[in-house]
């Protein structure tokens, strides 16, 4: 009886203290039947499909062989195969750090050679992967770290152009505990200390357990799968296995849980092997194959399995030749404990060229203790995956492959390309006292302008005049030493810090981590073209700095943040009818320059309501724009195209065209109007299918005549009732399927500032039809669904089981393509 109810006790404590994620979703695409590995289910995915009749949600398996001789080969067999941009979406119960692992191998399937297929996959803030299929013949498996902030992860599969599928054969999008990423991280060059890892996306490269055994994900709290470190190894000579059979200290308040590491992770460990060797000083070293460009997040786990005592087990760290850790003795880490985990964070980039991360245990030149030093197992991360707005890489179109396969580059001329703009636009002094809370300048991700390229770049800038130069210290002083607490932005070219410079101006700080980048020389015939635009709706570069081996760059600040904040979710007071039309009428402006204002058109390919800023007087300028001219400079030796956009705005004619115009810009924009209207998210799975897409649903009533029904009950009885049909014809014509068919900006401008006429005047006073410059147009408006309503019917919310509510959608992206080419 006692033993039974010390059974109950101790399962209740066991059941205490494992760990249950609460987003736990695992799909076995393609699949038609639930898939069982190590007691974790796969659903099938089927019923998400079952009511799909469009040839983009292909169910595909495979009978070969080739897919059953590695780890859970049963998620291989099948896949789910796309053939325009897709995306999957999974409600968020738990905000914060999830793992998304993504499962591909590529086959032949029917008439889909899943082998030459070549895809981006994205969520809505970060660029995972850019895929290709060519370069991985075997299976493939990525884990990635991310803090998600939102009720839902939609995560995107967008083929490349000239590749037309993607695929996926599984997906997990699992909760983690919070504090598995978090603390502080040391950063070994320059030294410092690192405190955004909370924020930090990751991508795992390898995790590996020193001196023991594959670690399979079912042996792991959260199903991480560990390997075995040999193949590391320099000389496996140097170093012992070791083995221990205690038990393992974890250690309530510090050090490492059960679920930073599973027991056998720290109950195994290489330790260094003095006494067979009669040089007693060497290092022993793992080397590991890692991208030149980006920065790792190295994770060492230590545990004293080895000491017969304490303070006996002194050792240093090195990561690429630098110190790390010096002379450290686990035990005074570790409150005086033996066989106590702890684990330490830090940061390193690869930047000698050489490809390679190296890390070495070696013995303490301390006098009088034993040359001995231990490793028990690593995990090695990629940082700054990316972040920013839906970028989807970019796609060298003339067999340039300018950037395949590394994110970064094309990030980087992703944001180079709006940083030469953004120089361009601003060349007169600030405007005003603006200040403002929150925005972040481009939501492009990565940032990688600094070394020999920049040079040029900044040369460049100082020979057409532009802009303003800061002293660093002036900046410093300005973001007090860029201080945490001034971050208004993260993204992944840095920070933006709110500053105040002496004179008491506002200014928006975006400070970059330099990194190096090539080609910048291309763009430099591109200044003298973009040094024409400037404008009082587009958002100002006041100056840069580039002291120091900084690259930052100081933008006028907007105090009233982001159009999309002050329409729905935050405490902003409710806008007017006529302060909404106003707002709108400003970002048009905005947008008609870009579009006219220079020889070639320039495509904003983001318009959305959270790259419009507002300044202290509600003015409206746009944002993270201009990431899209095209000279003929560019088209001949780089990108040119790329795909961008965000879900919910995109262009449909991207479908049929694969080109982006002008008049992409002028349907999101569309949507932005809707959006003002109705004041609600343009993607929202948490209503009922019809209603997600906030356009179509709109579209769809408005042609029932009911528009009073959708829009914002702040505006109910507020709109004069012809400024509200002006406005929603004008948002209808934007939002026409065919580019063709949508008026120019300029004819959206000249309508809003009717509908705005028509709101405060009195309809008497101007004549409708005479002045419809719209209606000149094709007028209907030619079912914006093709593309969306398909994407409702394919289910966007279809329910895979209990908790496990996973759904499709097709939202998607646009190519950009300079019209006239
Ligand atoms: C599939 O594509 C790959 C790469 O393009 C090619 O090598 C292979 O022969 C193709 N297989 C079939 C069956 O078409
Ligand atoms: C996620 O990020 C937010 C800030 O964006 C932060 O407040 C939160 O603590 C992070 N969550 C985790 C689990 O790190
Ligand atoms: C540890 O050693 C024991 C006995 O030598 C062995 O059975 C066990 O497999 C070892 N464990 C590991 C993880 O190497
Ligand atoms: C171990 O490696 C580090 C970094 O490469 C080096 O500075 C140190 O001298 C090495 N120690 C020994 C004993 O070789
Ligand atoms: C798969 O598992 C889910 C949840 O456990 C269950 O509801 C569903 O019926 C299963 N489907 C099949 C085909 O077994
Ligand atoms: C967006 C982001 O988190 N960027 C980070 C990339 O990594 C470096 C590492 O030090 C950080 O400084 C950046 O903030």
């Amino acid at each position: 009886m006692q033993l039974f109810v010390l059974l109950i006790v101790l399962g209740f404590i066991y059941a205490c203290n494992a760990y249950t994620p609460v987003d736990n979703y695992l799909i076995d695409c393609g699949s038609s039947t639930n898939t069982t590995i190590d007691g974790r289910v796969f659903l099938q995915d089927l019923s998400v499909s079952s009511s799909v009749s469009t040839p983009e949600k292909i169910l595909a398996s495979t009978t070969s062989n080739s897919a059953s001789s590695f780890d859970n080969s049963e998620l291989y067999r099948t896949a789910r195969i796309f053939t325009g941009p897709s995306s999957y979406s999974f409600p968020i119960k738990k905000q914060g750090r999830h793992f998304i692992r993504l499962y591909f191998f590529p086959f032949v399937y029917q008439k889909y050679n899943l082998t030459s297929s070549k895809f981006s996959v994205s969520t809505e803030s970060f660029l995972l992967d850019n895929f290709d299929a060519q370069s991985n013949a075997g299976p493939v498996f990525k884990e990635y770290s991310l803090n998600i902030t939102s009720d839902t992860l939609i995560l995107g599969f967008t083929p490349w152009e000239g590749s037309s599928i993607a695929f996926v054969n599984a997906i997990e999008v699992v909760s983690v505990p919070d504090d598995l990423i978090g603390g502080d991280a040391q950063i070994l060059n320059p030294p410092g200390t690192y405190k955004g890892l909370p924020e930090e996306a990751l991508e795992l490269v390898y995790r590996v357990n020193m001196g023991g055994p594959k670690v399979a994900s079912s042996q792991d709290s959260l199903g991480r799968t560990w390997i075995p470190d040999q193949t590391f190894m320099l000389d496996v000579n140097l170093a012992n296995p070791k083995n221990f059979s205690g038990k393992i200290n974890y250690q309530k308040d510090e050090g490492a849980t059960e679920e930073t590491a599973p027991r056998i992770v720290y109950a195994t460990a290489r330790e260094l092997a003095t006494s067979d060797t009669p040089d007693e000083n060497f290092n022993m070293t793992w080397e590991f194959n890692v991208d030149s460009n980006p920065l790792y997040l190295v994770r060492l786990h230590f545990c004293d399995i080895v000491s017969e005592a304490l303070n006996l087990l002194y050792f240093n760290v090195y990561i690429n030749g630098l110190s790390a850790l010096r002379d450290v003795d686990l035990s005074t880490l570790m409150v005086n404990k033996l066989a106590a985990p702890y684990y330490a964070d830090f940061i390193v980039g690869v930047s000698d060229g050489s490809n390679k991360l190296r890390v070495s245990i070696g013995p303490s030149t301390l006098n009088s203790v034993k040359s001995d030093g231990i490793l028990n197992g690593l995990e090695v991360m990629k940082m700054n995956v990316s972040d920013g707005s839906f970028d989807v890489g970019s796609v060298a179109k003339n067999n340039h492959t300018v950037i395949l396969g590394s994110v970064l580059g094309a990030v980087a001329f992703t944001v180079i390309l709006a940083l030469v703009l953004a120089f361009i636009v601003q060349r007169r002094k600030m405007a005003g006292n603006q200040h403002s809370k929150s925005w972040v300048p481009f939501s492009v991700f990565g940032f990688s302008i600094a070394g020999s390229s920049k040079g040029s770049m900044i040369s460049s800038l100082q020979h057409t005049d532009m802009g303003l130069q800061f002293s660093f210290i002036v900046l410093q002083e300005a973001t007090q030493n860029f201080d945490e607490n001034q971050v208004i932005g993260v993204g992944g070219f840095g920070k933006v810090y709110k500053g105040i410079l002496r004179d008491g101006t506002k200014v928006a700080v975006k400070r970059g981590n330099p990194k190096s980048q090539q080609g910048l020389r291309e763009f430099r015939t591109e200044i003298d073209l973009l040094s024409r635009l400037r404008h009082r709706h587009l958002v100002s570069l006041i100056g840069y700095c580039d002291e120091r081996n900084e690259m930052i760059l100081v933008y006028e600040y907007m105090e009233k943040g982001t159009l999309k904040g002050h329409l729905y979710g935050s405490d902003f007071p409710h806008l007017s009818w006529k302060q909404r039309l106003e707002i709108c009428i400003g970002s048009a402006k905005g947008l008609h320059y870009l579009h006219t204002g220079s020889a070639k058109a320039i495509i904003h390919r983001d318009v959305k309501s959270a790259n419009i800023l507002l300044d202290e007087n509600l003015m409206a300028k746009v944002a993270d724009f201009g990431l899209s001219k095209t000279g003929p400079e560019l088209d001949q030796t780089h990108v040119s195209t790329a795909v961008k956009g965000s879900f919910g705005y995109l262009d449909p004619e991207y479908f049929r065209r694969q080109q982006l115009t002008e008049k992409s810009d002028v349907y999101s924009f569309g949507v932005v109007l809707i959006e003002v209207l109705c004041a609600r998210p343009v993607i929202d799975p948490t209503r009922p299918r019809e209603m997600v897409n906030l356009a179509e649903w709109v579209m769809k009533m408005m042609k029932k005549g009911e528009l009073e029904q959708v829009i914002d009950p702040h505006l109910a009885g507020k709109i004069k009732s012809d400024s509200l049909r002006k406005f929603a014809e004008t948002a209808e014509k934007c939002l026409s399927e065919y580019g063709v068919d949508r008026p120019a900006m300029g004819d959206v401008l000249w309508n809003l500032d009717y509908a705005l006429q028509l709101q405060e005047a009195g309809p008497s006073e101007l004549e409708d039809d005479s002045v419809n410059r719209i209606s000149e147009l094709p007028s209907q408006v030619r079912n914006i669904g093709t593309f969306d309503s398909a994407a409702l019917e394919e289910g966007l919310a279809a329910n895979i089981g209990d908790d496990s509510e996973v759904s499709m959608n097709r939202v998607f992206s646009q190519l950009i393509k300079s019209e006239g080419r």
